[in-house]
């Protein structure tokens, strides 16, 4: 197969290792308190009667001791792809090999599924290699099965004894590590000689608490589309014309868009959290965004750039209720939905299934909108907030609020404005050098994880705006990050998503600048990832980081 020079240059880059891995995988464990869930603690327990209330695990190097026998392993890319996805499950395959070099590693192909529906490949010395530092989930695919049904536990046993598989690594998200324990817990009560472990994976950011400072790829992808937005940002302040609405991925959260303005200091940036907080509506926001094209206009700049979360839609209190109904209403009619043909009979359709205020939102919104509202949910019921225009939205309704503002003489520039979404180009990026140390070490050590016995628990490294020596290796439950949540009409245990804190240092540092980005222009250019060169253009982390940090 044919490769780019960078990816051959690529080749040969040797991840870091903190220092408790720096002699394999074979580590001291200091066992911690036991910890309860995060909330819902007599809950939690009970669901998880055998997982629950362990104590967190912190590695210390060991002396290189090997395993008397090898150990198999399986591994599970599990969700949206996130950079570095592979740079873990090399990790693994060193780690398990420096436990016992007769270890072996399988990948179950195409997501959980693969798991259930025995989809396998061995993975060799020279597959693993053809893949290190190299983005994208293309090595054995991923997918977004859920795993949370005893039969499929069972096949899944079935399928993972075959291959003499005494351990199961669940690379994925929030969701994906809530089935990861739920599978754990099910092996353990039964006795089913199967250790569970889960790494922290999504661009997204929202996997994070006390012990998971970050999920991997949220580095790599804002800084693909910080570069990006730093290109728009400065061919805006060339040409001196255009408006840029960019839509940025990252679910529900924020923390993507957040990262980014951070980056790039760009005019705008929305922060769902915050509009759901305070309770702004649809055309308060759009008010504000034209007060600040107007703002700018005054100065004589008629452009500038402002950033979109894509889960903003179902923070604004009116489109929060609307989707909630259609969610219902959605699930409940599912069957005769699928069966119309015609777009505007099934708009008619679902309009009749909602309240007379929620069905009046619903009509407010352009077809094209109304149609994606309405498209399937995924298999976690979450909205596919990444198909939703809310950007063409937004640039369609400032426009009209633009043009009162002028017949009021409150406005007396030009608007024209380009739509983005930047989403699928960061997720397969080649991993920075951050995630591909950080990725390394959390499969590394998932295999000490793995040797030490442990199960139904999520591999940690954390200190991570420290040099990778000295980041911290451990192991926190996966019930220690739980609580209950309504989904689908149902209380589920799930882990917390973390959504951005008001509170927090991150959006308060830019709070703290964001007037003055508004209407001064203050652009940063942030250039692409660099692979090469200096540690402080190529090592660096995440500003999110760097200030929770501070
Ligand atoms: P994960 O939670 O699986 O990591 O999702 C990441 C993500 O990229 C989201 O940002 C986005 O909303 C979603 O996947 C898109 O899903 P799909 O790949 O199914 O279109």
């Amino acid at each position: 197969m044919e490769i780019s020079p960078l990816q051959a240059a690529r080749k040969a880059y040797s991840p870091k290792l903190p220092a408790a891995l720096r002699n394999g995988a074979s580590v001291n464990v200091i066992k911690g308190n036991p910890l309860p869930a995060f909330a819902d603690t007599e809950k939690i327990a009970a669901l998880f009667p055998t997982t629950s209330n362990m104590p967190d695990l912190t590695f210390a190097a060991g002396n290189g001791e090997k395993l008397a026998n090898p150990i198999n392993v399986g591994v599970i890319l599990s969700g949206g792809q996130a950079p570095g996805g592979h740079n873990v499950i090399a990790g693994i395959y060193d780690g398990i090999k420096s436990l016992n070099p007769a270890s072996k590693l399988y990948g179950f192909k195409g997501g959980p599924s693969g798991l259930v529906d025995n989809e396998y490949v061995e993975i060799t010395d020279d597959f693993m290699d053809a893949y290190r530092n190299t983005g994208g989930f293309d090595m054995i695919g991923s997918g977004r099965t859920k795993l949370e049904l005893p039969e499929q536990f069972d096949k899944g046993a079935i399928n993972a004894q075959a291959l003499g598989i005494s351990a199961i690594v669940i690379i994925g998200g929030d969701d994906s590590n809530t089935n990861a324990c739920l599978l754990a817990e099910y092996y353990k009560a039964k006795n089913v000689p199967i250790q569970v472990v889960g790494c922290p994976k999504t661009i997204d950011g929202d996997l994070k608490n006390s012990f998971i400072e970050t999920s991997f790829g949220f580095d790599t992808a804002s800084k693909v589309y910080s570069e990006v937005i730093g290109n728009i940002a400065r061919d805006a302040n060339s040409a001196k014309k255009y408006w840029h609405f960019i839509k940025l991925m990252g679910r529900s959260a924020s923390h993507i868009t957040l990262e980014c303005v951070l980056k790039t200091h760009v005019n705008l940036a929305l922060i769902s959290e915050e509009v759901e907080a305070k309770k702004q509506t649809l055309s308060e926001i759009v008010d504000n965004i034209a007060k600040m094209v107007a703002a700018r206009s005054a100065n004589g700049e008629n452009f500038g750039v402002l950033l979109i979360p894509e889960g903003l839609i179902e923070f604004i209190p009116e489109m929060k209720i609307l989707i909630a109904e259609l969610n219902d209403a959605l699930a409940k009619n599912a069957e005769e939905f699928a069966k119309i043909v015609d777009n505007a009979d099934k708009l008619a359709f679902v309009t009749g299934l909602l309240s007379p205020a929620s069905a009046a939102v619903f009509s407010s919104l352009p077809d094209v909108m109304r149609l994606q509202l309405s498209m399937d949910r995924d298999p976690h019921g979450n909205v596919q907030v990444s198909q939703i225009e809310t950007e063409k939205l937004l640039a369609e309704l400032v426009k009209k609020r633009l043009a009162e503002m002028k017949k009021a003489g409150e406005f007396k520039g030009k608007f024209s404005a380009l739509t983005h979404f930047f989403g699928y180009e960061g997720r397969c990026s080649a991993p920075s050098n951050f995630d591909a140390d950080y990725c390394y070490a959390l499969g590394y050590n998932a295999a000490a994880i793995i040797g030490s016995g442990a199960t139904a628990y999520m591999s940690y490294v954390s200190g991570l705006t420290k040099p990778a020596a000295d980041w911290k290796a451990g192991a926190v439950p996966l019930t220690a990050m739980m609580n209950v949540e309504r989904r689908h009409g149902a209380d589920k245990p799930v882990i917390r998503k973390a959504l951005v804190e008001l509170d927090g240092k991150p959006f308060k540092a830019y709070a703290a600048v964001r007037e003055e980005w508004a209407v001064k222009t203050s652009f940063v250019y942030p250039g692409p990832i660099q692979y090469f060169g200096p540690a402080e253009v190529c090592d660096i982390t995440t500003e999110t980081l760097r200030i929770e940090h501070e």
